[in-house]
């Protein structure tokens, strides 16, 4: 049996002490990087996201499915990446969120470790996150991006509602925005004002590098 194979069956039974295990092991075995596991981790809850929309499952299934990786990626692959990226030198700061109203993490969760993992300094403020408390972190740290998060067509308006309160506080120009999550898309950045959109966690750290190169 593959990695990915191994993982998806550990998922599916929500298994997370087997998962932290058999993550630890691949890394003590140097048979892949934390960075590779969180990559096949977000194609298997893609996978597990086509189930839940096909409804071969249901929400209670979802959430285990969902709580095991979390248990994963916060008590293995997480700290993994930090501890591989210690001596890295800055290559900026994000502050990243999901928005408002949306309590999807996972996808937000890996953007900010693949952003970590390419040396940037991540302050990740969770989920339901309020336009006041981005701008807030982003003031406080001196943040050079602001990354928002949806995964809902409902909380998609938040992103939105955060870049009109950086300009109703004269700070529009200070950060760099980007936005990203399943309903989101190039059209919709530009609608909002945004500076950059992305599909996915790899796409976000080359669209932060070249929105802060051309700064
Ligand atoms: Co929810 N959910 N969910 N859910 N959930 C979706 C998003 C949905 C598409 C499923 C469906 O019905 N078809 C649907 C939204 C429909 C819509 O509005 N368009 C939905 C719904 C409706 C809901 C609830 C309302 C269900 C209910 O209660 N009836 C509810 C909402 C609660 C709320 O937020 N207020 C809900 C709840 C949940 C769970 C709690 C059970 C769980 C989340 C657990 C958690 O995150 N801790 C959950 C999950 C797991 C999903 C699906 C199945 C998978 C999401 C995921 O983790 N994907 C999702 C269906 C799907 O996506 N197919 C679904 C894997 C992850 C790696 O991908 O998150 O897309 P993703 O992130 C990618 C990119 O989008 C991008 O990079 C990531 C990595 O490559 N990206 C960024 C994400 N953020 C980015 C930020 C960036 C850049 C790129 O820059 C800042």
């Amino acid at each position: 049996m593959n990695i990915k194979e191994k993982i998806k069956d550990l998922v599916s039974e929500w298994d997370t002490e087997g998962l932290i295990e058999y993550c630890k092991t691949i890394l003590t075995n140097k048979e892949a990087t934390a960075s590779e596991l969180l990559k096949i981790i977000g194609e298997i809850m893609k996978f597990i996201g086509d189930q839940f929309e096909e409804e071969e499952i249901f929400l209670p299934e979802l959430i285990g499915s969902a709580e095991t990786v979390k248990g994963a990626i916060d008590n293995v692959l997480d700290p993994a990446i930090r501890a591989a990226g210690e001596k890295k030198e800055s290559q900026g700061k994000v502050v990243i969120g999901t928005v408002e109203s949306d309590v999807h993490s996972i996808g937000k969760d890996l953007v900010g470790s693949f952003l970590f993992s390419n040396g940037f300094e991540v302050y990740n403020l969770g989920v339901e996150v309020t336009a006041d408390q981005f701008i807030s972190k982003a003031e406080e740290v001196g943040a050079d991006v602001i990354g928002l998060s949806s995964l809902l067509t409902m909380s998609m308006d938040f992103q939105k509602e955060v870049i009109e309160e950086l300009k109703k506080r004269g700070l529009r120009d200070k950060y760099k925005v980007i936005v990203g999550g399943a309903p989101t898309s190039e059209d919709w950045a530009d609608q909002i004002g945004a500076d950059a959109h992305a599909d996915d966690a790899i796409e976000a750290v080359d669209k932060i590098k070249k929105i802060l190169a051309d700064k």
